[in-house]
């Protein structure tokens, strides 16, 4: 008679919520962009002292003078805008203010209104 030996090693998932991104992510916004219509939205609010994630996805790439983009005084690194390549610009504004979206030229395209 043969013994079989069955191993039953059973792992239950059942770990409670950990803190996650979203938690520190107070506000994320995930936009596209297209050469013909530029960002997908243009406006956006925010709370002064909430951490924000803009997204930029864009599914064509850019050329000349607006196909790169930065938000001076929140993100004052120019990302281009490239085919597929996701763009990520996370920042925590300090002050209210009406924060234009641009070109690395400082060409206006949007605006970020701090309250
Ligand atoms: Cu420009």
């Amino acid at each position: 008679m043969k013994r079989i030996t069955v191993l039953a090693a059973t792992l239950l998932s059942l770990s409670a919520p950990t803190p996650c991104d979203a938690a520190i992510v107070a506000k994320t916004f995930t936009v596209g962009y297209t050469k013909a219509n530029d960002i997908s939205q243009k406006s956006f609010t925010v709370k002064t002292g909430e951490k924000v994630r803009l997204e930029v996805i864009p599914t064509e790439t850019g050329s000349g003078c607006m196909s790169s983009i930065m938000v001076p005084g929140l993100w004052n690194k120019p990302q281009p805008l490239v085919k597929g390549k996701k763009i990520v610009m996370e920042f925590t504004p300090q002050k209210p203010g009406a924060y234009k979206i641009t070109c690395a030229m400082g060409l206006q395209r949007g605006v970020i209104n701090v309250r």
